[in-house]
């Protein structure tokens, strides 16, 4: 899979996705990640990005020039590109699975008020959120994305099962995990894990997600987006 990102501020994704599993997978060349600098593609002598916009008011809007120039010089024809924003669609699991089953796309990450509404107009395939608060820009949604996209990579989590049984894969939050020791500070491992009966074990399980669900997010247990399995 190849992932573009347009950014501002390339050197932000150098650390998070520089370890574990995403570093893996970039060394397996299961992801191509390639972090553009949108400033490269000024052309004036200070490397203008960002403009007052028109209109009057606060802050600054991403200029469109940069931007064109960016994704028509480092990203593929054709190519669709995201752009990170609280006006976007909520990002959700499905739309995850959706992103990881591409063979490609770019993410374009804004900062101050935004991009000029053009960018959005002629390069923007879809909007996407990660949720109802403000950040200073784009970067750390981008990589939140990438992350939750990548991990679903076929190849990439070293237990493909682990995916599959997590929160959201059923619609139904994770059910509580132990290791060792049996007893901490007091606190004992539940009874039922230590058994052996792995069909108690799976109907436990299956019961503490189900009242977690209930308890702390009722939106979900009503939706029930449940794929066939569970
Ligand atoms: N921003 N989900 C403002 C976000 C955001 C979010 C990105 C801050 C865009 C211009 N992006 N810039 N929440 O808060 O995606």
């Amino acid at each position: 899979m190849r992932i573009d990102i347009l950014t501002l501020f390339p050197e932000m994704f150098t650390g998070p996705l520089s370890e574990s599993m995403i570093k893996r997978a970039r060394e397996r060349g299961l992801l191509d990640l390639r972090v553009h600098d949108i400033r490269d593609y000024t052309r004036d002598k200070h490397r203008t990005a960002d403009d007052r916009p028109f209109g009057g008011g606060p802050g600054m809007v991403l200029k469109p020039e940069p931007i064109f120039e960016c994704v028509e010089a480092a990203v593929p024809k054709g190519t669709p590109l995201v752009y990170m924003t609280p006006q976007g669609r909520p990002l959700t699991q499905a739309k995850v699975a959706e992103l990881a089953a591409r063979e490609s796309f770019a993410v374009l990450c804004g900062h101050y008020e935004g991009v000029d509404e053009r960018v959005r107009e002629a390069l923007v395939t879809e909007e996407i959120s990660i949720g109802d608060y403000v950040l200073t820009g784009g970067e750390l949604p981008a990589m939140v994305l990438v992350d939750a996209v990548v991990r679903l990579v076929p190849g990439v989590l070293g237990d493909e099962e682990s995916a599959r049984q997590e929160s959201f894969a059923g619609g139904v939050l994770d059910c509580p995990h132990y290791t060792r020791p049996e007893v901490y500070r007091g606190m004992a491992v539940p009874d039922v894990l230590l058994s052996g009966h792995h069909g108690e074990i799976a109907r436990w399980r299956r019961e503490q997600a189900e009242a977690r669900t209930r308890e702390r997010r009722p939106d979900l247990a009503d939706q029930d987006l449940t794929n066939g399995h569970s």
